[in-house]
């Protein structure tokens, strides 16, 4: 049997109803092949990092369990935003239906030119930290600080939880 590792993802949405994208882009990760959706936080209504004319973001994170190599889930990860509409303008950090960012894969490095793991953006970012914190508050980042610490070097005054 192949070796599963464990996996967390990022969940982003701030077009179309981003609450509903966020459940069913959770549904059909939790449905690919060798994989497992162990857990996923609660969700969150951020204030846009990027081009401020632009809507509000809902964010999650979710953690999974997968046989699939980092390249097979970011292609299928892929084909699940596409599913969503996604399209890609090239604006940067433009708006999106769906955007799912894989931050952490077990303790895998990879710098190759279609990906970056540890993802390269998670630093700062309380729409990443705080949700992952709420599902892993034991986890340890690159720099092999708590994860705790990061979150307090977070602004939290633009991030609000949704209650459901
Ligand atoms: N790629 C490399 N590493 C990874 C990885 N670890 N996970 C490559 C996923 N993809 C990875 O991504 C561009 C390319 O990154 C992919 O083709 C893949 O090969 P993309 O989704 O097309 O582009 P993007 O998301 O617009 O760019 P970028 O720089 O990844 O943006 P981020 O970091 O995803 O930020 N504000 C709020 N409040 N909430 C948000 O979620 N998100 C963004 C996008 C901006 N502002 C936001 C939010
Ligand atoms: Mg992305």
């Amino acid at each position: 049997m192949k070796h599963t590792q464990s996996v967390f993802i990022g969940l982003g949405s701030n077009l179309g109803d981003s609450v509903a994208q966020l459940r069913s882009a959770l549904a059909l990760i939790g449905a690919l092949p060798t994989t497992t959706l162990v857990q996923s936080s609660s969700f969150y209504h951020s204030a846009p990092m990027g081009p401020p004319d632009q809507p509000i973001y809902t964010n999650a994170v979710c953690n999974i369990t997968t046989a699939l190599s980092p390249i097979a889930l970011l292609d299928a990860l892929q084909q699940i935003e596409q599913q969503h509409g996604r399209v890609r303008t090239g604006e940067h950090w433009g708006p999106r239906t769906l955007d799912l960012d894989i931050l952490l894969f077990d303790d895998v490095v990879i710098h190759s030119e279609r990906l970056t793991i540890p993802h390269y953006g998670m630093r700062g970012r309380e729409f990443v930290l705080v949700p992952l914190f709420e599902i892993a508050p034991a986890l340890s980042m690159p720099d092999h600080k708590p994860l705790s610490h990061w979150v307090k070097e977070c602004d939290l005054s633009q991030l609000h939880r949704l209650h459901h």
